[in-house]
């Protein structure tokens, strides 16, 4: 049996776990996995991130990588276009989402998430990087009403999980969230919580959220 390890308040543990969900494949999960440079962690996971996923013999890492074999492996629920051109559009935008804007916005979540500052100089950098992937993504978002085109998939899990932090930091980091000039991606968003195994996974995320800001307050409360 497959085994899902991340935790709930991960992104990218988020997008694999809706990819298995949506496809229906039966897996297990631990959501008790944190990122980790000791050998241990190591020897499962090889850059010590989550999530990874555990199959009969041995592990794989990287959110992108898990979901390809996921769609090699079982192959009934695509959640990729059938036509090679419309299938490579949709890993472009996964691509634009993660690297281009995903990965930009990071640099910023210490500061704003956890109590930390952000310097000047990195603020700029990632408004100016920022700027180029969002203008990317603009280009490519269908909206139509899934973010590849008519079909719900991979795209959308990507895009769910990391849409709303991009925007909640930049809005935080800048007061102004990098996304607001892209009206469609509010309700894109909605449409997609409204979705059983959607609403399941972002429920899970807030109970994580809450527990990590109780523990917290309690740590700065003595
Ligand atoms: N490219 C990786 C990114 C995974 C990632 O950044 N995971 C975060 C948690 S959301 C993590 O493990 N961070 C710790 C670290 O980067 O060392 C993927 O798609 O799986």
């Amino acid at each position: 049996m497959l085994k899902l390890c991340g935790f709930h308040l991960s992104n990218y543990h988020n997008k694999v776990r809706l990819a298995l969900l949506e496809k229906g494949i039966a897996f297990e999960e631990d959501a008790g996995c944190k990122p980790s440079q000791k050998e241990e962690w190591l020897a499962r996971s090889v850059m010590g991130k989550v999530p990874v996923l555990e199959y009969p013999g041995g592990t794989l890492a990287e959110s992108q990588v898990i979901c390809e074999y996921l769609e090699d492996a079982f192959p009934q629920v695509p959640l990729y276009p059938k036509d090679p051109v419309a299938k490579s559009k949709a890993r472009e935008l996964i691509t634009v989402i993660e690297l281009h804007m995903e990965l930009v916005a990071r640099r910023l979540y210490g500061g704003v998430f956890f109590g930390g500052t952000v310097p000047e100089e990195t603020k700029k950098e990632v408004e100016r990087d920022l700027a180029k992937g969002v203008r990317a993504f603009a280009k490519l978002a269908k909206f139509d009403p899934y973010i590849a085109g008519k079909d719900f998939g991979l795209a959308d899990c990507s895009a769910f999980v990391n849409l709303p932090l991009i925007a909640m930091a930049t809005k935080l980091a800048f007061g102004k969230d990098a996304l607001e000039g892209i009206p469609q991606v509010k309700p894109y968003l909605k449409m997609l919580g409204d979705r059983p195994h959607f609403k399941q996974v972002n429920a899970d995320r807030k109970v994580a959220a809450e527990a990590v800001a109780a523990a917290a307050a309690a740590k700065k409360a003595g």
